[in-house]
């Protein structure tokens, strides 16, 4: 069993990556909020990016999306980042919000709309050299809406050659990050909907090539800590888009919906030793606060995975082997659950007393003025992009 002392340690060497547009204004297909201090451009963005890193010590890489935070100069943006204390993470192409996309892109049948597509992402190859970031990431709306509108067999052709292609420009330090989704947009099929998809283009790829796990990308009632397991032991887990979900993508802040969920996805990923920096799990927040003010609910968000960690740490894992070799079911589920009804936060409070942050950050932030100060300073702020 570790220690507090081993915890607090392990806690502190987890960095959350935040994503650039979970800070500009963002809504459903009915209506889009404005709120007060968003972000006019990247930068603004990054900025805020980097309060959440300020107060809670664990946020220090933030997503770009491109073309959404598309600029001039990308090394300038990465040096303002490095100025404010954070790094650029993982890059996420965008082939999904164009008319020539709208029977997909990397998949899609016209050859050209593919080399579209393609070149797209060789352009963000060139924003990871820009920028010093490692991660390519990969999310695709493509799919069908109808049986029979196209081969769901050659789409996947056309999709691995586009993938090979894509693959063949990236540096040997660059890592090609592909996310599934069961459905949405697309509501008949989608091309890349699930685990095992993903796997078998990251496995014909080669060892860059990593599948992504986002947990609002499941149907209700999924075993997301099994493909966890499953994805570790294939060596190919790439990062989590962690949020939310009640229903479908819902984008939430991540623990809010189901606590209890995140803490057995982190327990299988400590029983992996996968939460050390060394594994390169990018453990990303991929949310929207359409309501909440976004600066804290972020920080809300990288506060509840470090609770879910720290709780996963806590599992006292000789006496969960025994049970489990012992045939002890309600010992081995016992095991889990003590941990689980652990109250952290005192915990996470001292080690932030030992950090020299704030015990509360959220209190902390909202104390500094950063709010009233943006409010003030930016008007119009931008939209994060869907719907844009
Ligand atoms: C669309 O479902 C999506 O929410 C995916 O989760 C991506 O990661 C994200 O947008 C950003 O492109
Ligand atoms: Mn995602
Ligand atoms: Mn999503």
């Amino acid at each position: 069993m570790r220690t507090h002392d081993e915890v607090k340690a392990t806690v502190r060497a987890l960095g959350v990556e935040t994503a650039s547009w979970a800070f500009a204004n963002s809504g459903t297909r009915f209506k889009v909020f404005g709120q007060p201090g968003v972000p006019r451009d990247p930068f603004e963005k990054i900025a805020d990016a980097a309060q959440v890193h300020r107060y809670t010590g664990a946020a220090p890489r933030v997503s770009l999306h491109i073309p959404w935070d598309l600029v001039d100069d990308f090394a300038a943006l990465a040096r303002h980042a490095r100025d404010l204390g954070v790094e650029i993470g993982a890059i996420n192409s965008n082939v999904f919000q164009d008319d020539d996309y709208k029977l997909g892109s990397l998949a899609n049948p016209d050859p050209a709309v593919r080399a579209k597509a393609v070149d797209h992402h060789l352009q963000c190859i060139d924003v990871l050299r820009a920028t010093g970031s490692t991660d390519l990431k990969i999310w695709l709306a493509d799919g069908l809406n109808y049986p029979g509108q196209d081969s769901l067999r050659d789409r996947q052709e056309r999709l691995a050659e586009s993938l090979a292609t894509i693959y063949a420009a990236l540096d040997d330090d660059h890592r090609l990050l592909l996310e599934y989704k069961f459905f949405e947009p697309a509501f008949y099929a989608t091309d890349i909907p699930d685990w095992g998809t993903s796997l078998t283009h990251c496995l014909a790829l080669g060892d860059q090539a990593q599948v992504v796990l986002d947990t609002g990308h499941h149907a209700p009632g999924t075993n997301i800590e099994f493909i966890v397991m499953m994805l570790l032991r294939a060596g190919r887990l790439g990062a989590f888009d962690f949020n939310s979900r009640f229903y479908a993508d819902d984008d939430l802040m991540v623990g809010a919906a189901d606590p209890f969920q995140l803490f057995r996805i982190l327990h299988e990923i400590v029983s992996q030793d996968a939460h050390q920096p060394a594994s390169r799990v990018n453990f990303m927040l991929d949310q929207c606060h359409n309501i909440e003010p976004k600066i804290p609910a972020v920080i809300r968000s990288v506060l509840n995975v470090q609770e879910a960690l720290a709780k996963a740490l806590l599992v006292d894992s000789g006496a969960l082997a025994k049970a489990q070799a012992d045939g002890d079911v309600l010992g081995a589920n016992g095991a889990l659950m003590d941990a689980y009804n652990t109250d952290v936060r005192p915990l996470l409070a001292s080690l932030r007393e030992e950090q020299g942050l704030d015990p509360d950050p959220i209190a902390a932030y909202q104390r500094s003025g950063y709010f009233e100060t943006i409010s003030a300073e930016r008007a119009d702020g931008a939209q994060a992009g869907w719907g844009a």
